[in-house]
Order: C-alpha cells, then structure tokens, then sequence
C-alpha cells in the first residue's frame, strides 16, 4: 500500500466529477484530442458521441469507485445477481439522466456544434439477451443500484449479441450483431482479475493423512476468464454499482509440444478455441436446445463468478459458516444453476468443510427464480455430456440426488413413484439431469414471476416439492420494470407532465406518487397536454415508419401494437387472422359504414429464433398481409400493417410510448409474467389481453374497466386442449373465412402457411379458434371505445395513475426482504 507521506500527494489531486457544463466541455475536448486523437477538424457525430460517454463514463467511474470503497468498509451482506441475459440497450442516455447531467450535457455539445440526439443515435444497442427474462435483469440492477442496494450482476460478455433482423421478400434474415466495432466506452476491461476454469479430465480419489476422503479433479482443459466491468448508476444518488461480464481468453499455458514439434499454427488455433466459448448469445426464448456449447458457456460464468465472490468473501477473514451472512445468490432461471454444485465442489473438495455443514451453506445462500412452465424451455442436460465435460460435478449431484431422496422417503416411505417424479435424474436415455429439480433443492426460497405463474408452478411443475418441503419455500414477486428508462427517458414529455401535478420528479424513484395524477383523469386542460403528448409520439414512430418502411401512416389512427419475441404461445398468429379478418369486413362495408369505422395501423415487431420454423411463417404472413392491405385503394386509411424490422430495446422506446393499445395475447397460463405490457400502460396505453400473467395484477391495479381481457381462463386450457386431441373441434367461423382467404391465395403461395393453418385446424394447442370470437368481440369494443376521445383519455390517466405497483423498484424491495436479506447503504 501506499506509504503515508505519498498519500497527501494523493489526496492533493484526487479526481472530480465534472459540475457545470463548461467542465463538462474540457472533458468532452480533452477526450477528442488525446483519447480519440482526434481533433475540431475531423471530430464527427461517432467521434463527438464517444468523446462524450468518456467524459461521462469518468464520472461513473469515481461515483463507482466510491460506491465499491463504501460498501467494502461497510462490509455488510451483498446480492449477485446471476443471469446469462442482461439486454441493456443504450447507456448514455440513461447514464446522463440517472446522474443528473443530461441538461448540461446537451447545452454542452450542442455549443459544441452537436446535436445530442444525433450523439445518442451512434451508440450500438447492449443487447445481450432475447427478451423479457434478459430486460427484467436490465431494469432489475437499475433497482438495486436506484434503491441503494449493495449488489452486483454476473453474466458472460457476448461479442455476438441477439442477431440483427432484417425482412428478405417478408421473411426474417439474420445477420450478426458485432456490437463492439467501435470498441465499447462503458466498459472496463480487467486484465488482472483473470480466473483458470477447468472443463473435461478425470476424477479420482484419495484418503489423506487425517483418514479423510479426499476428491480430485485433474487433468481436463484449461480456459481463461476475464473481467469486463460495466459501471450501473442508480438515480438520484451516488450509488453506482458493477454488472461484471466474463469473457473467454486462451491461457497463457500453451502446447509448447505442439509448438516445438512445429506445428505452430495448429497450437494457435487450439488457444483461439477458447475465445468462441464467450462469443455468441444463443438466440433462443424460452426453448431449451442442448448445445455442448451452452453449457460450456454456463459453467464457464458460474465458475468463474463464485471464484470471484469467494475471493472477495475470503478476504474477510470469516470463518465458512457465515458465508451466507455475506452473500445471497439470485439464480435467474435455471441457466446458473451449476453454481449449486461449484459451491458444493469448492467447500467438500477444496476447503476441507464437511458435506453437510457445505450443504446448509449452499442452500442459504442461493434463491432461484423460475420464469416459465413451458415443458420446451425446461433445461435438461443429458448424463453423458456432463459425465465428458463436468465429471466431478455429475458426481456431486448424485450425491446431493442420493441425499434428497433419502429425505424424502423418510418423509413418504414407500412412496415409489414419487421418488421417480422428483429424482434429479431423469430415467430416459440417455438419463437426463433436471436443472430446475437440482435448483430447488440447491435453494431456500423459489420465486415465480407474477402472481397466476407462482400459484401455476406450485400446482403443476413443482408440485411434488410443495409436498416435500411445503408451502413456504415458494412465494411470488411479481416482475417490475425500472420507470427511469420506461417513463423519464422513452416518454419525457410525459414525465414531465406528470412531475407538474405531482410537484417534483419523486414519483421516478417511488412510483405510488403516480397517484396523484388520478384527479386530474377529467381535467380538459390536462387531458389536451396528455392527447398531445400521446399525438407527439405517435409522430415520432410515423416518421420511423416512414424511413424504415417507406409508407406513411395516419397518426389520427389507433395504434395498435404487438411488439414482443415472435413465439406461437404468444399468439401473433392470432392477431394477424383478426387483421385478416378485419381487412375483409372493410371489403364489404358501405361507403356509409366505412365513414363509420375506427381507422387503425397494425404494428408488429418482434425476432423469431433462428430455428423456428413456425414463427419464421408467422413473419412471412403479417409482411404478406401487410403488402396486399396497404396496397388496397378500397381500404385507404382504415387499415394499414407494419411490420416493423429488428425490435430491440431502442426501438421500444420510440414503439411503446405510441401505442393506444397493445396486445398481450398469449393462451392463458403460458406467459409467465410479461413486463411490456407494464411499460405500455406507464406510457398511457391501454391493454387488450387474456387473463395471463401480470395482466391480471395489471387489471386489478388499474381497474376493469381500464383494460380489455378476453378469452378462456388458464383453468379451462386442459379440458380444451382435451376435447382437441380426443374430438373433432368445429371451427370458429370467423377463422374459417380468414383460412379460405389464405387458400385463396390472396396473400400468395397458401402453400407457405399450410403447416400454421393446420397447427389451428388440428389439435389448436394454443387455443387460437377457442378465443377467436371472444377476441374479435373485445377488439369491437376497442373500436367502439377509441371513438370516445374523452373517456378514453381519462381512462389512459387513471391507468398510468395506478401503475405504482409496477416499478421493479418494488420488486427489489421484495426480493432483498424476503429473500435476500439485505439492506441498503447510502453513498455520499
Ligand atoms: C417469460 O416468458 C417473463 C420473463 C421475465 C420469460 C415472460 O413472461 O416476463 O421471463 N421467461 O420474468 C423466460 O424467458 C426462460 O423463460
């Protein structure tokens, strides 16, 4: 350390954060010349956009520094965050909000000649993830950070994120998405925080001078870890805490064999192997597919972040046992559930602790949040992979397998079946091992996602362990979005006509004050800013429209919008057989009749997996719907279909806050929670859903009459889905017609949408003639009620009035008190 008489020169010329605009401009130039080595000659909109997020960046870095001395000191217990998604989107935007500069920033560049806008474009989205379970750790580490929090996320740094969408003669194509071109000014490589994680080899075993059974694992490969550290500002406050991303490195142990037999190109390429494992983001929502490579990847994070949190533990000088006193663990999704194992491994085999005092630790320390039912999305791995990759560990869960089981025939003697039903083992072949089976043993709490998925999980999937371990290990937290990005930064003109009536900008960092917008739901002069705004944004997403997709829309029209991962559970399908439907009423209205309707623009947006065949038709027929229908003189301005390419988290920025109405349609029980159906009503969108998810909390936050819900209860979709497998069905006639439309040929080759047709005609899993005409009666009523100007927009206050609940602030709190157990600590 440094020798005290150094420390007063160390003190003398401690860095500052930038105050004023003028500071921020000798950054912001400073940064040009010497960072970029650049100057005002060739300083352009790219060069200008990174010279300002380094001056930005440096401001979070001392904030960050602060933060980590603070909490080190402080020396209380820490949350870590495990995800293998963190889609984060831009971060200067939100960089400069939650800090507090933006002001100073724009009045900077823009006497510099800049535009901050046309500097906010440059910046690549961070979009490590797929969607809704990769946004909710994004909005979840705003909370931590935003509520004082100490914590921090885990996750792997992709050079590849989610793949870029574009429409080829309507069907998807992908491209890669190499976000770090221009190298990635938030964040900071740690060359020195470097872990060894091991893969392959054997197992063997010794008894040691103590007549102690000792377990080895030996002789497998070597890879590299290193630290990439991404600073997360909180609002409103100093507190800035780490999102670390592990990347994949050879190490420096290199076949010299090889090398000195001179065969130096292939020891190349055998150390360059190493790189692929952190390189790509497995495009896949919720489906599981089984790569080798995939759980290289998850055992590669886990590893190497357990070894950090213990390093970190270690230096505390506490003996093993409090180890869960320090730490809590978040699994998000099965994805890190090895970490239960690694943990175990690293006490029993390398610290000496005995199997069961290790064990208590473990199950303490971890809590795992499950985010779906979907049988596709359940990961198993088989027994033969993870014998050749992970051998100590298969072994491990045996034991941990061996142990359970005998609790629980202990508990239920004689009970045979059940032993089957929960063993972590699968008994196919190959044998399977059930990742969500060893992440409820491995946790003390299990949490699901909104309230009709907690109480779904507790009686379906998870039932049996509801027997074993009873009612209390499960609970519900229902899912959160941060209102710093949804509200302040995707619809500031909202936030701030909002913060006008409630008085401040409070209500961004405790969203109940929402309510204090309530009264003013009838108010006409607050109603007509309110309309404005709402008109305003729509413009904003016409213009992106019409660069984007070359046709204009008509911004008096209801925007109705379904933006979201393209997905048969999610019912696409659905609404473009209603746009059908809707396209052929329009045909044979009168003139009078036409003169009648609600016109509308259709939105769509949303990226299917690359390998998912029924989605990828399900994009071709809304871009084929979309060519016919808005190429119809007859339909004019009644109805238009956009496809929008490449939905990403900036794009729901502009998206979401233009909407009248979105739809969140999934065939009920399916989607766990959803949490842009949150963001829709913050920005003043009314819902047209089923009763699923978080659209039922919504309902009854908002009230019924502020939301359209149709279509059968999650209660009834097993006797539905009966009666299809074991009887013919008739279908819905309105379908039928839609279905002869397609035959026709009316939106080409029908050819191309036999297998969608026949999905429904067949044993409708998705249940999508069940609730067709009970979706066509509510978007009825939609037309009818958007025709309404007043009650509708008084309905869109009351509705954002009532959203308090919604903010992941709320389910932070939630989660740090019944499952965490920590506590804030404030920064100065
Ligand atoms: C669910 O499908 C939920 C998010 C976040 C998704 C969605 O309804 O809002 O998680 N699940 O909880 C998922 O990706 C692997 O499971």
């Amino acid at each position: 350390s440094i020798p005290a008489e150094s420390r007063q020169v160390w003190q003398k010329f401690g860095v500052k954060e930038f105050g004023g605009k003028e500071e921020f401009q000798q950054e912001f130039i400073r940064h040009v010349e010497t960072t970029l080595a650049r100057s005002i000659y060739n300083c352009d909109d790219l060069a200008a956009y990174q010279a300002a997020s380094q001056a930005i960046r440096d401001r979070l870095i001392i904030a960050w520094n602060k933060t980590q001395q603070k909490h080190t000191t402080k020396d209380q217990k820490r949350v870590y965050y495990l995800s293998l998604e963190f889609l984060m989107g831009r971060a200067m935007d939100n960089a400069m909000l939650n800090a507090g500069i933006k002001d100073i920033t724009k009045a900077g560049v823009a006497d510099l000649g800049f535009k901050i806008e046309d500097l906010l474009e440059q910046e690549p989205d961070a979009a490590l993830g797929n969607g809704g379970l990769g946004r909710l750790a994004a909005c979840f580490i705003d909370s931590i950070a935003s509520t004082n929090y100490p914590g921090w996320g885990y996750g792997l740094r992709y050079q590849y994120g989610i793949f870029k969408q574009r429409i080829v003669d309507g069907y998807q194509v992908e491209s890669p998405d190499y976000w770090l071109t221009f190298s990635n000014p938030w964040e900071i490589p740690r060359y020195e925080i470097q872990i060894d994680v091991m893969f392959y080899g054997y197992t063997r075993k010794y008894t040691n001078d103590d007549g102690k059974v000792v377990h080895v694992w030996e002789g497998g490969e070597q890879i590299q870890a290193v630290a990439y550290d991404v600073p997360v500002p909180g609002y409103g406050t100093e507190t800035t805490n780490n999102l670390r991303l592990w990347a994949s490195k050879p190490t420096r142990e290199f076949d010299f064999e090889k090398f000195n037999a001179g065969d130096y190109e292939s020891s190349v390429r055998e150390s360059q192997k190493a790189e692929t494992i952190s390189a790509v983001l497995y495009p896949n929502d919720n489906f599981y597919s089984g790569k080798e490579l995939r759980l290289k990847q998850q055992y590669f994070w886990v590893a190497a972040s357990l070894n950090d949190i213990i390093r970190r533990f270690k230096k505390t000088h506490r003996p093993w046992k409090e180890f869960p006193d320090q730490v809590a663990i978040q699994l998000n999704d099965t994805h890190p559930t090895l970490a239960v194992v690694e943990l175990q491994r690293i006490l029993v085999d390398m610290e000496g602790v005995e199997w069961d005092d290790a064990w208590n630790i473990v199950t303490n320390t971890f809590g795992y949040t499950n985010h779906t039912v979907l049988p596709e999305a359940l990961e198993k791995w088989p027994v033969p992979l993870f014998q050749n990759l992970l051998p100590r560990h298969l072994e491990i869960i045996y034991d941990i397998n061996l142990f359970f089981l005998q609790q629980v025939e202990k508990l239920f003697p004689k009970e045979r079946e059940l032993l089957a039903r929960v063993s972590i083992i699968e008994e196919s072949s190959p044998q399977q091992v059930r990742m969500a089976y060893l992440a409820i043993i491995g946790s003390h709490k299990v949490n699901g996602v909104a309230e009709l998925h907690s109480e779904l999980i507790k009686t379906t999937i998870f039932k049996d362990f509801v027997t074993i371990y009873g009612p209390d290990k499960f609970m519900n937290v229902t899912n959160g979005i941060t209102p710093r990005r949804w509200l302040h930064q995707a619809n500031p003109k909202l936030s701030n006509l909002i913060a006008s009536k409630v008085g401040s900008y409070d209500f961004l960092k405790d969203l109940n004050l929402l309510k204090k917008i309530e009264p003013f739901a009838h108010d006409p002069k607050f109603q007509d800013e309110w309309v404005a705004i709402k008109k305003f944004n729509k413009a904003r997403l016409a213009a992106h429209i019409k660069e984007h997709n070359g046709f204009d829309v008509n911004i008096d029209a209801l925007f109705d919008v379904q933006v979201k991962r393209i997905h048969e559970y999610k019912r696409q399908q659905m609404n473009i057989f209603g746009v059908i439907h809707r396209y052929l009423s329009i045909k044979t209205m009168t003139e009078e009749e036409k003169k009648e309707a609600t016109p509308r623009v259709c939105i769509f947006g949303g990226k299917s997996a690359p390998g998912y065949y029924m989605a990828k038709t399900i994009i071709k027929l809304i871009n084929a719907v979309s060519e016919v229908v808005n190429a119809d003189a007859d339909i004019g301005d009644l109805l238009k279909v956009v496809f929008i390419a490449d939905y990403n988290v900036s794009k729901a920025e502009i998206i979401i806050p233009a909407s009248d109405i979105s739809q969140h349609i999934s065939t009920a029980g399916t989607e766990a929670s959803g949490t842009s159906n949150m963001k829709f009503v913050l920005s003043g969108g009314l819902i047209l859903g089923t009763v699923d998810g978080a659209n039922i909390e919504i309902t009854r936050e908002v009230g019924e009459n502020n939301i359209f819900l149709f279509g059968h209860l999650a209660e009834s979709v097993e006797d539905l889905r009966h009666k299809h497998r074991f009887s013919k069905v008739p279908l819905d006639p309105n379908l039928e017609k839609v279905f002869e439309a397609i035959e026709s040929g009316m939106f080409g080759d029908h050819n191309i949408y036999g297998s969608l047709v026949s999905s429904v005609t067949g044993s409708d899993y998705y249940l999508v003639s069940d609730d067709f005409q009970s979706y066509l009666d509510a978007q009825k009523l939609v037309d009818q009620d958007f025709k309404n100007k007043d009650t509708w927009v008084s309905r869109s206050i009351t509705a954002v009035a009532n959203m308090g609940f919604f903010s992941s602030d709320r389910a932070i709190d939630e989660y740090a008190e019944s499952i965490w157990n920590i506590e804030p600590i404030a920064v100065e």
